[in-house]
């Protein structure tokens, strides 16, 4: 079984990712991992600490000769801002003279909610922790995730469908969508250009009035076999695997699969997809604007289901959105209560970033190919890549003959 876990805060040493139960022989590189790592760095409205950080993962375990072993991996992600906090959060007891408190809960972080659990007297503690630093983490486990989804030529790629009230205008393709991830220069990560200079306005307007402003990314994940997870336990469900796993990131309040938003409002006759057979097409006649995958001859008139029915995967691209609201942490702070004296005074401020949108997609990337590569597994098993590989193909001409 794949499993992942991750460790580390804000403002300490390191941040550390492990993942154990991949089959042997996948291809894991770091520098395709520092790649994914640079992805999740990147975009218009991120704060200074992104200028410190140069995020790079040593891979400690699990990986030799450029392949898994069977073993857990282990990687390790140094913060280079640790040495502007070594004295402030030491391991050992340190001088309580220069521990830098967080003295006023931000609404919307979890500053308030997390010192009454924890019993602790201000949010220091609380905000290093639940702090979307730890996303690094979650990318470079999900970088080996996607190398293993690579060995199944599966992709998961992702881009920005919004940001404050700007959205994109139009449909993209995945061809894009791969573009944008090859781009060395990104703004928003939206693949057309109109609509992302109308998302940095948005931006340039939090920028200037001190505030934030949130938005959506959009994780489309491609070639995914039909047959991954199952409406036989709630528990099993694909779309639900994916809820959950979209909905943990840090600012995310809203996860949707496909055009669910859409369909809720839509007559059923509008908010499905039609279901054809490309033999009925007679040669030269592959009727236009109908979605066909590899596996099947079957075709559908759209993709309003986001590749998901019934809680399994059917065979379209994968569409799992992520709602972000405005990142807590406001330059111009809002109302709270002293933690100390219970007086009002403003929250707390500590350098932040204003828009976060194309980072949490590449985040959300990572999410999502965890929860598919942990399926694919589960469904094909196998210590091996060859192993594997050859339970794969089978299947696969399992859906050829059907
Ligand atoms: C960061 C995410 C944000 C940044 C953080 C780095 O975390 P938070 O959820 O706490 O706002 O603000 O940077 C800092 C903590 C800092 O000192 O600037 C990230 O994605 O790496």
């Amino acid at each position: 079984m794949l499993r992942f876990f991750t460790a580390g805060e804000s403002h300490g040493e390191a941040l550390i990712a492990n993942v154990s139960g991949l089959p042997t022989g996948i291809s894991i590189t770091e520098r395709y991992i520092d790649r994914e790592l640079w992805r999740r760095q990147q975009g218009f409205g991120r704060g200074g600490r992104m200028k410190i950080e140069h995020d790079h993962a040593r891979i400690l375990s699990g990986v030799r000769h450029g392949h898994s072993i069977g073993s857990p991996i282990s990687m390790l992600i140094d913060n280079r801002d640790w040495q502007n906090w070594s004295e402030s959060l030491p391991v050992d007891e340190g001088d309580p003279e220069k521990h830098k408190a967080v003295k006023s809960p931000r609404p919307g972080h979890a500053d308030l909610a997390g010192a009454l659990k924890y019993n602790l007297p201000e949010a220091r503690y609380i905000l290093e922790r639940a702090s979307a630093r730890e996303t690094t983490a979650r990318v470079a486990a999900g970088a080996v995730a996607k190398q293993v989804l690579a060995a199944l030529d599966i992709e998961v790629l992702s881009h920005v469908l919004q940001v404050g009230t700007a959205r994109l205008s139009r449909t993209v393709s995945f061809d894009e969508i791969r573009g944008l991830a090859e781009k060395n220069d990104v703004l928003l990560n939206c693949a057309d250009d109109e609509s992302e200079q109308r998302m940095k306005a948005e931006v340039d307007t939090v920028l200037r009035t001190g505030d934030t402003v949130g938005g959506v990314f959009e994780v489309v994940a491609h070639n995914v076999p039909p047959g991954l997870g199952t409406y036989a336990n709630w528990d099993e469900r694909l779309d639900a695997k994916f809820a959950a796993a979209v909905m943990s990131i840090q600012a995310v309040k809203a996860v949707e699969i496909g055009d669910g938003v859409m369909g809720a409002t839509a007559h059923g006759s509008a908010a499905q997809d039609e279901i054809g057979y490309a033999s009925r097409v007679s040669d030269g006649e592959e009727p236009s604007g109908l979605l066909r995958s590899a596996f099947t001859k079957f075709t559908r008139a759209g993709n309003h289901a986001g590749g998901i029915e019934g809680g399994i995967s059917n065979g379209c691209d994968i569409v799992v959105r992520g709602h972000l609201k405005p990142i807590s942490t406001l330059r111009r702070p809002l109302a709270s209560i002293d933690f100390a004296t219970r007086e009002p005074v403003k929250a707390a401020y500590e350098r932040s970033d204003v828009c976060a949108v194309p980072a949490a997609g590449v985040v959300g990337e990572a999410m999502v190919a965890l929860v598919l590569a942990t399926s694919a597994i589960e469904k094909f098993g196998g210590d091996s890549l060859v192993e594997l590989r050859r339970n794969y193909d089978g299947y696969c001409e399992q859906l050829r003959n059907f």
